[in-house]
């Protein structure tokens, strides 16, 4: 089989409640899709949701990277021989989302192919993922509706709070109030998207001791070395790298360098074959991971349930899988339902991601 085409179509979808954090905010999902066509007539799929503010990335960059840089390079590859298209795609540094993009739509053409599920392909360990709720900034009071919502609704008892605002008594409230609101046994863990520096983050863990919080995801920048190994020593929950380790030789350097004490693995970053590898470090370092959320849409959030329900270790905490929930519509033909706070896999060849395609055509924006 061989590479014929390489398609990156750009699209916009409204959110109808956007999602604001420390390091930015989401109104509208204008991602880009990649397809790669073959000569058998089998077409793998992925989003790319360009996160400019976090990776340098945008819409129109990922279109051309894909296109124009590595798309004349992987045309005429057979799918299968995906160290070959690593190979072309490693020579550029960064652009770690149209890699990442490329990466998921070869394995949904290697299941295609094969007509095997990527599920099973990549370790077919259980068949759901517990949910995590991802809360942006909002009043307390909100977030503590938002949350007792998506409990009732959804079934979902993890949560994840964006923090990294200043005064930092705002985000201290917020946890207390969603402790009290919520009770003990639904875990709560928080993300500032390097908001604070490592001393206020500090502050936050000494006055939040009593909540029972999980996890602590990039607190500060990763940049600030010796305070953040100061931090992850003196703190009592794991500290997690997430925009900080899109590859495993990232991972390898916050962790061997103290920086930090879990990974958080996200598939529209890092693809499936980087993500393995993130695992493989992680579990051979006796690390916790998550599975996290890029503000994904319904394929996006496919393919990290794909790849999280595949192994043990992805698969043991809750993955963040519902934002989707805040788009006013998708490009996934058959929706995905959350049920008693699960989302599971799809028993279809590929990445289980069919693509509605009118409306792709309604909501492309190069047409
Ligand atoms: C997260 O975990 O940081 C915000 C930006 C992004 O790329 O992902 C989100 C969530
Ligand atoms: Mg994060």
């Amino acid at each position: 089989m061989k590479i014929t085409a390489i398609e990156a179509i750009p699209y916009a979808i409204p959110y109808t409640h956007p999602l604001k954090f420390a390091s930015g905010e989401v109104t509208t999902a204008d991602h880009i899709l990649v397809r790669i066509h073959t000569d058998a007539g089998i077409t793998g799929t992925a989003d790319a949701p360009p996160r400019p503010y976090t990776y340098g990335e945008t819409q129109t960059s990922i279109k051309v990277i894909v296109e124009d840089v590595f798309g004349p390079e992987i045309i005429g590859l057979d799918p299968f021989d995906r160290e070959k298209v690593h190979e072309v795609m490693d020579r550029t540094i960064n652009n770690q989302v149209a890699k990442g993009a490329v990466d998921i739509a070869l394995w949904d053409l290697v299941g295609k192919a094969l007509q095997i599920p990527v599920h099973k392909l990549l370790g077919g360990y259980t068949d759901s993922m517990r949910v995590s709720h991802m809360l942006g900034f909002k009043p307390a009071e909100e977030l503590l509706e938002e949350a007792q919502r998506f409990g009732q609704e959804y079934g979902i008892t993890t949560f994840k709070l964006k923090v990294g605002r200043r005064p930092l008594s705002l985000d201290i409230e917020a946890c207390h109030v969603l402790r009290e609101g919520l009770g003990d046994d639904v875990e709560i863990y928080l993300d500032a998207n390097r908001g604070w520096s490592a001393n206020e983050a500090m502050e936050v863990l000494r006055q939040t001791a009593d909540l029972g919080l999980t996890m602590l995801e990039e607190p500060c920048d990763a940049k600030e070395a010796m305070s953040r190994r100061r931090l992850v020593d003196h703190s009592p929950i794991p500290i997690v790298a997430d925009e900080s380790v899109p590859t495993a030789g990232d991972a390898s350097r916050e962790l061997l360098s103290g920086g930090a004490n879990a990974i958080c693995i996200k598939t529209a970053r890092s693809g499936f074959t980087e993500a393995t590898e993130i695992l493989g470090l992680c579990t051979g370092l006796g690390v916790d991971v998550t599975m996290g959320n890029q503000i994904d849409t319904q394929v996006g959030s496919m393919a990290t349930v794909t790849f999280g329900a595949a192994h043990r270790a992805s698969s043991a905490r809750a993955g963040e899988l519902s934002n989707f929930l805040d788009m006013s519509d998708d490009l996934l033909a058959d929706p995905i339902q959350i049920h008693n706070g699960r989302i599971s896999v799809r028993d279809l060849p590929g990445v289980g991601a069919e693509i509605d395609e009118d409306k792709l055509n309604h909501y492309r924006i190069d047409k």
